[in-house]
């Protein structure tokens, strides 16, 4: 995958690309990142990027003039070949639909390159939009101050997706997500750290208990934390009685489903 990032704060991204999964994946090859600088697809002495809204209103917003010119060069520079997946043109916006697992998958097994144009200031020229994009993302109903993080977000979740980005034995297949729960909780060495013990059965060696406690244990985490999820996840009719005892079992204030 190689993704382009617009920027006009191209500073912005040295750091978090260069640690961890994101490192190896480019020194590898895997991927490849580039960032390009908003302000150098301008003519005029300024380097003038934004202007003010048509109509009123606060702020400003970026001109779509050098978004054009640089997703339209980027796009002629990688001649397209007959084999060669298609390229995103994702635009990071508070408006855009929201950014899932299942979009980052989608990304990684459908395209072969991805431009991110960050947005920033009150927004975008809504042209950008209308005209030039395939993708409008956002990563949450949260106020961002651009979408630099956004990007970000985005060419992590997409990158480890990615074949042989991850190492064999820790597969993407086992996330979070996959099976619609929660992950159970996880515990390391000691076995007793302060008055905490860690669960005997997980000490006990017995694999099948393990996989039933971390079932459970995922099932409860799922209720307490993101009841939502346990509507579209994928549940046997054991999961089902397990989820039943638990909700009998809690405090009202413990858990955050609507009923
Ligand atoms: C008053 C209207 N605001 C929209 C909610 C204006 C506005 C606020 C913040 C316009 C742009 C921004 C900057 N945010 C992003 O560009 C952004 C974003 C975000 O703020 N939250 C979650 N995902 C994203 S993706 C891009």
């Amino acid at each position: 995958m190689r993704f382009d990032l617009l920027t006009i704060f191209p500073e912005f991204f040295s750091g978090p690309f260069d640690f961890g999964i994101v490192k190896r994946a480019r020194q590898q090859n895997l991927i490849e990142v580039v960032v390009h600088d908003l302000r150098s697809f301008t003519f005029d002495r300024h380097h003038i990027v934004d202007d003010r809204p048509f109509g009123g209103g606060d702020g400003m917003l970026l001109k779509p003039e050098p978004i054009f010119l640089a997703v339209e060069s980027l796009l002629a520079e990688g001649a397209q070949l007959p084999s060669e997946k298609p390229a995103a043109v994702v635009l990071l916006s508070p408006q855009g639909r929201l950014f899932t697992q299942a979009e980052a998958v989608r990304f990684a097994c459908d395209h072969s390159r991805m431009i991110l144009i960050c947005g920033r200031y009150e927004g975008v020229d809504e042209r950008v939009a209308e005209h030039l994009i395939t993708d409008e993302i956002s990563i949450g109903d949260y106020v961002l101050t651009g979408g630099e993080i956004p990007a970000m977000v985005v060419v992590d979740a997409v990158t480890r997706l990615l074949p042989n980005v991850l190492g064999s034995d820790t597969s993407a297949i086992h996330d979070s997500f996959s099976d619609g729960l929660l992950d159970s909780p996880h515990f390391t060495r000691p076995a007793q750290f302060r008055d905490w013990a860690v669960p005997d059965v997980l000490i006990s060696g017995h694999h099948a208990e393990v996989a039933k406690w971390r079932r459970k244990a995922a099932l409860r985490k799922t209720l307490l934390m993101r009841p939502d999820l346990l509507v579209k996840a994928e549940l046997s009719d054991l999961d089902r009685q397990w989820l039943d005892e638990f909700r009998k079992t809690l405090k009202p204030e413990e858990s955050f489903e609507k009923d």
